[in-house]
């Protein structure tokens, strides 16, 4: 193995470790020896890559949005955010969850100490932006209302996923996330979404499973090409 693509691998592996210690116990009570052991890299690679617990945190929120699978383009935009939210969701919960998501949705909104120094903006920009260029294309496809003010209810739909994955997480421990995000997405649609594409959505609870399952068969497939 080159040695760039050693590097790359052992950076992963600490901010898997990282994303897994943050998860189970919050920054506070992290600490960089539980990150050391469970990443099972030399104490060398680790502050090679990370010199500090808050770079450690600040490189999983940062990893947020990329751990987060492209769900392959659809020929509705409100579907394919749809999608999103619903793989999104998937990620989230214990049983089949990523932990660079998890883990890093938790640092993004534990937010007891505000002094703690981590750009919590990093992640939700970048979902900001995400989302707003995929409803702005919806709009001009026709498949948002003209009245709709795109910029507003894609602060909106961010704000409101976050909000129930609080929730979600407080009653069930996230059972009812999928639940949560079709009714989020139902009610958001019947407001924004034109009547014939509101007909054409699909809502069901099982969909961040398929989509889950689309993507990896999509990733796979990829690798064998690249090295059949
Ligand atoms: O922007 C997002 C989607 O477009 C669905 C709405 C997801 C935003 C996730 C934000 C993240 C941070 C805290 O989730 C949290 O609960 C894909």
């Amino acid at each position: 193995m080159v040695r760039q693509e050693r590097a790359v691998r052992t950076r992963q592996a600490v901010l898997v470790a990282a994303a897994e210690v943050f998860d189970q116990v919050g920054y506070d009570a992290a600490s960089i020896s539980d990150i050391l052991t469970q990443s099972g890299v030399t104490k060398g690679a680790l502050y090679f890559h990370f010199p500090s617990k808050k770079d450690l945190a600040q490189g999983v929120l940062d990893a947020q949005v990329d751990a987060l699978p492209a769900v392959p383009a659809r020929e509705l935009k409100l579907q394919q955010s749809m999608d999103e939210a619903m793989l999104m969701a998937h990620l989230l919960q214990k049983e089949t969850g990523d932990p660079i998501v998890s883990g890093s949705v938790r640092l993004t909104v534990d937010q007891g100490s505000s002094k703690d120094g981590l750009d919590r903006r990093v992640p939700m920009q970048r979902w900001l932006d995400h989302t707003q260029g995929l409803f702005e294309e919806a709009k001009q496809a026709g498949e948002i209302l003209p009245h709709i003010d795109v910029e507003a209810i894609t602060k909106l739909t961010v704000g409101a996923f976050t909000g129930v994955q609080v929730l979600s997480n407080i009653m069930t421990g996230r059972e009812d996330m999928p639940e949560r995000v079709v009714d989020l997405y139902q009610n958001l649609m019947a407001v924004i979404a034109a009547p014939a594409v509101l007909a054409r959505l699909q809502f069901d609870v099982g969909r961040g499973a398929e989509v889950f399952e689309e993507v990896v068969r999509l990733r796979d497939e990829k690798a064998e090409l690249a090295s059949p």
